[in-house]
């Protein structure tokens, strides 16, 4: 066969291209693009150290040459990946983020999310721009919900997932009942690539089941350099000499169990997500996390085929193509500007190239494109499938929408939420007012909030609804930051809502029985909706309105 195994797992797909096809440069240059290219996202429940853990990817990936630490925060050294503002300030991230790099002769597109449900749908919509995940969990505390959740999304989409166990420098829960609660409360099969030597301050390192060999680790201070490390077999008597008895006998022992159970590392079953790569370690002391990189890119697969309405759109098709997953407006102070980041998926991207716009219908030129790292930013010229690069100045730009040269092919990828929280927004200074709308309709695009407008009223206050509360301080917070607009909250009092059919007149409306408290209004397509105090009062309305039909999201129009 005519390519070289640059790449294992990503391989696959191109080991049945036709000879002829490798007579034309201009593909062989893009197969081997697409070989060297990983994008893949950080996903976990909150505080597990996806951001500790991304910023010491980039350390071992020479991207960066001291990791900032999260917990240094109280020195003002802030880390690549949570650049905002508020994520500086509370130590959560907020919102995804890129970051770009170079490592062994690969390119890497990592997407570190916010593990809070209330930022849950910007993880979401990182996810069906990946080819896969590492999952990290916090080894003393085993699989949290969020996990879980995000889980059944990898799951649904079939996206490999790697595992990371992290904070294995504190007391955790037995390494086998760790793998067990994967298996069992998950429902995933995993192989433990590496395993835990010792817990907790006497963590001293790794044992690689591939390699049969001890990795011990030494602390660094504040873990913000490559931690050093002995490499031996078991026997080794210079790695025995370091461990005492009891780590030393439990590790083996605990090996043999393994050993026993007799699972061998099945790639196809990675690559179908019916199996997770384990590995264990600590972020903040950069323990385990380089063989988590290593292990990683042996087995994570390369930009894949996607299949659209039936179609299946290979990342060699010589048509550019791709889709808008994230939009977000001024990431750096010095450009105060708005980002639509496009995951690419089949051909070749080149900046200036003209390309089709799904929502318009229009042809736009594609000028201003840039690689991204945080929220830091550089001109790129051309860009392959799985790449990410954010495009400025095209405010017509949605997500979900897509980009190509070949109008035929449309993604459909992003999910869509429905709201479970609505406050009423004040703006308390009349003179900020055009600042005010101008802050609310960018948050608005970038798909952190929307606005509904009850029905036969007259208040103006913008009521505005979001999959959690957390998200309305995000907004006031940016308003106030990034517009100049001050602005109050007033709770309302619904928590649930529901759309009614998008083809109801008015007089329908008029004859609706609603609950108490119940609301009509109408979200920014104009299409109704109810909104109801709780699930009770919306199950009472489906039982007194029987020919109404609800439905939790707007039911799809032929311009979606
Ligand atoms: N002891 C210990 N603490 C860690 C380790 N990794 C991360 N932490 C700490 O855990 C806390 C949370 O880390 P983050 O990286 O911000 O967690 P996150 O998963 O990105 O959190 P969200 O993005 O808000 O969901 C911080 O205080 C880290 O310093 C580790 O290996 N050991
Ligand atoms: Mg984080």
């Amino acid at each position: 066969m005519p390519v070289t195994p640059v790449a294992g797992a990503g391989l696959l797909i191109f080991a049945f291209l036709p000879d002829f096809l490798l007579w034309f440069p201009a593909f062989v240059n893009i197969t081997e693009e697409i070989l060297k290219r990983r994008t893949f996202a950080i996903i976990s429940h909150p505080d597990a150290g996806k951001t500790t853990l991304t910023e010491k990817l980039l350390l071992y990936g020479g991207a960066v040459q001291l990791a900032g630490s999260v917990t240094a925060r109280k020195n003002q050294r802030a880390t690549t990946s949570d650049w905002m503002e508020l994520e500086k300030k509370r130590g959560i991230s907020i919102s995804s983020t890129v970051l770009q790099f170079d490592y062994n002769g690969y390119r890497l597109n990592l997407l570190d999310t916010p593990g809070h449900k209330d930022f849950s749908e910007d993880t979401y919509r990182v996810l069906t721009a990946v080819d896969s995940v590492v999952m990290v969990i916090d080894a003393a505390k085993g699989i949290e919900p969020q996990t879980r959740k995000l889980f059944e999304v990898c799951r649904q989409r079939g996206v490999p997932i790697f595992t990371f166990m992290n904070k294995c420098d504190r007391p955790m829960k037995d390494p086998l009942s760790l793998v067990d609660e994967l298996e069992h409360v998950l429902g995933i099969g995993a192989f433990p690539v590496n395993w835990p030597i010792g817990d907790g301050f006497d963590f001293r390192g790794v044992f690689d089941r591939q390699t049969s060999q001890m990795h011990l680790f030494e602390r660094t201070v504040g873990g913000k350099f490559r931690a050093p490390v002995s490499v031996g077999g078991v026997d080794d008597p210079a790695v025995r000499g370091q461990l005492d008895d009891t780590t030393f006998n439990k590790t083996v022992e605990e090996l043999e169990m393994l050993e026993t159970a007799g699972e061998v590392f099945d790639d196809a079953a990675v690559l179908a997500g019916k199996s997770t790569p384990v590995f264990f370690g600590s972020a903040s002391n950069n323990f385990g996390v380089q063989l988590l990189l290593d292990g990683f890119l042996k087995h994570a697969p390369a930009p894949k085929s996607r299949v659209m309405g039936g179609i299946e759109i290979s990342p060699t098709n010589p048509a550019f193509s791709g889709f808008i997953f994230k939009i977000q407006a001024n990431m750096n102070p010095k450009h105060r500007d708005r980002i639509a980041f496009v995951r690419v998926c089949s051909g070749k991207f080149e900046r200036d190239m003209t390309v089709h716009h799904s929502r318009s219908a229009k042809k736009v030129r594609l000028s201003s494109s840039h690689k991204l790292f945080g929220n830091e930013r550089e001109t790129v010229d051309e860009a392959y499938p799985g790449d990410v690069i954010g495009l400025v100045g095209h405010d017509s730009f949605g997500i979900g929408d897509t980009l190509t040269t070949d109008p035929k092919i449309l993604y459909k990828e992003i999910p869509r939420f429905t709201p479970e929280a609505f406050s009423y927004l004040h703006n308390p200074n009349t003179a900020k007012f055009k600042q005010f709308r101008q802050g609310l309709e960018q948050l608005m695009q970038e798909g952190v909030i929307q606005a509904l407008y009850l029905r036969n009223s007259s208040i103006k206050t913008p009521l505005l609804a979001a999959v959690g509360p957390l998200q309305f301080e995000v907004v006031q917070f940016r308003l106030e930051s990034e517009y100049g607009a001050a602005s109050r909250l007033e709770s309302a009092p619904w928590t649930v809502v529901r759309w009614l059919p998008v083809d109801m007149k008015e007089d329908d409306l008029d004859a609706l029985s609603l609950p108490t408290g119940a609301r009509l209004a109408y979200d920014i397509g104009k299409n109704p909706v109810v909104l109801f105090a709780n699930d009770w009062s919306a199950n009472y309305f489906g039982e007194t309105n029987r020919n109404t039909p609800l439905s939790v999201l707007p039911v799809q129009t032929a311009k979606e």
